[in-house]
């Protein structure tokens, strides 16, 4: 058999994926390979000579070698650390812990985990952590997912009086021979990794809004707590400060390596068990070490229909900058969604290898924060369709 075609086939074998550019890539060393081989042919009669065969192969492993390491490897950020969030009230506070890790050199799965657990933390948020507004039926339920730059994942849903869902999300990761674990099986999972079970209470202020709420008990999410308050998710706390929804966190480390985080008590005054987007990888969250990584807010179940955060990482792998994937991602939502669009808000955050970002929403009113060298925590207003 033709050495060269031979030699084609060992790469094929070996590389499993094909992009436009690894197609090309291929071309090319065919093309160089051949060119030699024809030439040798020529000059040899034939009978290729043991050295130069061996030259040729050398320099065919060199030039494999070296795709493998431009391609391949995990390329250096260009920016440095960065760290984005949703909701830029929230990210003033969850960026910085995030940062901190990330500005000592610290992992991005580590910033991530320790930005948004500064959520779950506190008491006076609507929508994240044991403080936040419970079901219908009185109960607070939380998700959360985390993933890392290797497709390393964990997830937990509807877990009840455990106060890092986002903790355990990375014990199930990191712990377990699973990827999600929910309800009761969550909780006990929890409790065997050393969480303490708090008592089942409501915050005061999500006590007021549940009160409020069960006056009429109707379920209608409002689309954007930017624009809205009222008892399902009230704009603005006795404190005076604004509260704010579902935090999703992107991050890329001193290293380029990205992981995200997505922690919340999802809508608030849901069917009891009823679960969105942020625990779903995919929907509520994806990164690909690769290409990029994306988080959402907003409509849960809008986000799971289009499988929103891994469709934004597509879209970036096509090319596309991260604002264009984020919008493309909400257009989908737009023409999928069986409802009137008018009455949903779905937002994604995005970032790509490069350390660029970008962000989009359905409806006026969304934003974030980022936080990167040199600069303080930044508001980002998110871009818009409707
Ligand atoms: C959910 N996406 O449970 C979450 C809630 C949220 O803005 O992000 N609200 O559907």
């Amino acid at each position: 058999m033709n050495l060269f075609i031979f030699f084609i086939i060992i790469l094929i074998v070996c590389e499993r994926s094909f992009t436009k550019g690894t197609l090309l890539f291929y071309a090319l060393v065919f093309f160089i390979l051949n060119s030699s081989f024809v030439w040798h042919r020529s000059q040899l009669s034939y009978n290729m000579k043991r050295r130069e065969l061996i030259k040729t192969i050398g320099l065919a492993g060199l030039v494999f070698g070296l795709k493998k390491t431009a391609f391949a490897a995990p390329s250096k950020s260009r920016k440095g650390p960065i760290v984005l969030s949703t909701w830029f009230n929230q990210s003033q506070t969850a960026n910085v812990a995030a940062w901190n890790i990330l500005e000592n050199k610290g992992k991005a799965l580590d910033a991530v985990e320790a930005g948004v657990q500064v959520s779950e933390n506190d008491v006076n948020n609507c929508c994240v952590g044991l403080g936040a507004n419970p079901d219908r039926e009185g109960h607070v339920t939380l998700d959360a997912s985390i993933m890392n730059h290797k497709f390393q994942i964990g997830a937990v849903a509807a877990m009840e009086r455990i106060k890092s869902p986002i903790h355990v999300a990375r014990q199930v990761m990191e712990n377990s021979p699973h990827v999600f674990i929910v309800g009761k099986g969550a909780q006990e999972f929890a409790v065997s990794q050393g969480a303490k079970l708090e008592e089942e209470t409501l915050s005061d202020h999500a006590q007021k809004s549940y009160n409020e709420w069960l006056k009429k008990s109707e379920y209608k999410p409002l689309i954007n707590i930017e624009k809205n308050h009222g008892p399902q998710m009230p704009m603005e706390l006795e404190s005076g400060e604004f509260n704010h929804d579902t935090i999703g966190m992107i991050a890329m480390d001193e290293e380029g390596n990205l992981s995200g985080a997505c922690t919340t008590s999802g809508m608030a005054f849901k069917m009891r068990g009823r679960v969105g987007d942020s625990p779903v990888i995919g929907a509520g969250l994806y990164v690909d070490n690769e290409v990029g990584a994306a988080t959402a807010t907003g409509h849960g179940e809008e986000v799971i229909r289009i499988c929103g955060s891994f469709l934004v990482v597509e879209f970036m792998r096509q090319g596309y900058s991260p604002e264009q994937a984020c919008k493309k991602a909400v257009e989908r939502i737009q023409k999928a969604t069986p409802r009137n669009p008018k009455d949903i808000q779905v937002g994604f955050i995005a970032i790509n290898k490069k350390g660029e970002y970008g962000s989009y929403a359905l409806q006026d009113g969304f934003d974030y924060g980022v936080t990167e060298l040199n600069k303080s925590t930044y508001q980002v207003k998110s871009k818009f369709i409707l």
